[in-house]
């Protein structure tokens, strides 16, 4: 099979609804197709300093919450990256083959810096998407579910792929693909519908958080922004707030866009297993089963990992030692 993956940071207690139906809606659907392999990356996760207890109790929560929405243990391989020394030696690796130029176009390190100014910024940020390559490449693997905002650090992911094969021979990385959903690629913020919706957004009542309070989800989306006609129209030029509403309520309760717009009865195609499901009146929520589920699956977490970061350093293992090889590391005998 064909392999998949990808990852999360365990930086908030829960997960928001773009990284819900850009991502982890599509890493439910891919399991079954591929092996696939899931994260909770932790290491990016230090680049912002976190409490320490606060990012150990997170770690289980992203990963807890990954099982929730539908990843399923038996055909995903769940695991935390500290747990897979490989990720930072590989990435170790990739930086030596990173142009310094090259690393500073990435957009992301530049907003995100930009915000916190030089001084509270650090070089973990500045090398972020050269770990996320080290992530992907580890597992040779040919398919990356993501949100539109990961896009340019996929590019970095094969650009890096590609010099590894012409500078140490075919073979020594697979070229990875992204798998980014149109539709849902970038679910945008709630009170500024032209920006995507964020964690780290200013105001936080722009997001949905995928284990908050329906009351409080339905609070958030009818206070949404949107315009002030009363046309409802999918335009996201003249439109923004409405057409965004337009797209959650589609993605959310399996209709098109033009049949949400009119009102229409859904499909219900997706998402798939454990997902939010149809909602009750008008306004689309997560399903108050997903907080169970967090709860559920808690005990089951500990060994769900342990088995994940056995298996997935087993592989990650055998890509580092081509390479290791490769680059001219000499092999402990
Ligand atoms: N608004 C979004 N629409 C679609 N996809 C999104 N993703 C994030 N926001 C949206 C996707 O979710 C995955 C999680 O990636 P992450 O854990 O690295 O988080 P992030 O991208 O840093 O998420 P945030 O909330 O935007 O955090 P901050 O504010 O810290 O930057 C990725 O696949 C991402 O594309």
């Amino acid at each position: 099979k064909p392999r998949v993956f990808s990852a999360m940071q365990p930086t908030s207690d829960s997960l928001h609804l773009g990284n819900y139906l850009g991502a982890l809606v599509n890493w439910v659907a891919l399991q079954d197709d591929y092996d696939a392999l899931y994260g909770v990356v932790d290491l990016h996760a230090l680049t912002v300093a976190p409490e320490p207890a606060l990012l150990r109790e997170r770690t289980r929560r992203t990963a807890a919450q990954f099982l929730a929405a539908g990843v399923d243990p038996e055909r995903s391989l769940v695991f935390v990256q500290s747990h897979v020394p490989e990720h930072a030696e590989l990435a170790w690796l990739l930086s030596t083959f990173t142009g310094f130029g090259e690393a500073s176009r990435m957009t992301q390190f530049k907003d995100k810096s930009a915000k916190v100014g030089e001084s509270g910024t650090n070089v973990g940020l500045f090398t972020y998407p050269v770990l996320m390559a080290a992530d992907i490449l580890l597992y040779d693997t040919n398919l990356v579910p993501v949100g539109e905002d990961q896009r340019q650090h996929l590019e970095l992911s094969r650009d890096l792929a590609e010099r590894l094969n012409t500078r140490l021979g075919e073979g020594s990385a697979v070229v990875p693909e992204p798998y980014i959903v149109k539709e849902t690629a970038k679910i945008y913020d709630l009170q500024e519908p032209t920006k995507k919706m964020s964690k780290s957004a200013s105001n936080g009542k722009g997001l949905i958080e995928i284990l908050e309070e329906p009351k409080k989800v339905a609070k958030a989306i009818k206070s949404a922004v949107t315009d002030l006609d009363t046309e409802i129209r999918f335009d996201r030029e003249t439109k923004p707030g409405v057409s965004s509403l337009l797209s959650i309520y589609s993605a959310i309760d399996g209709r098109s866009i033009d049949q949400a717009r009119r009102g229409l009865p859904g499909q219900d195609v997706r998402p798939p297993q454990g997902g939010p499901g149809r909602c009750g009146g008008r306004l689309p929520h997560p399903d108050p089963r997903q907080r169970d589920g967090v709860d559920r699956v808690a005990r089951r977490l500990d060994t769900v990992l342990d088995e994940g970061a056995q298996k997935a350093s087993a592989i990650a293992r055998g890509t580092l030692e081509r390479l290791y090889d490769r680059v001219g590391l000499l092999k402990p005998q």
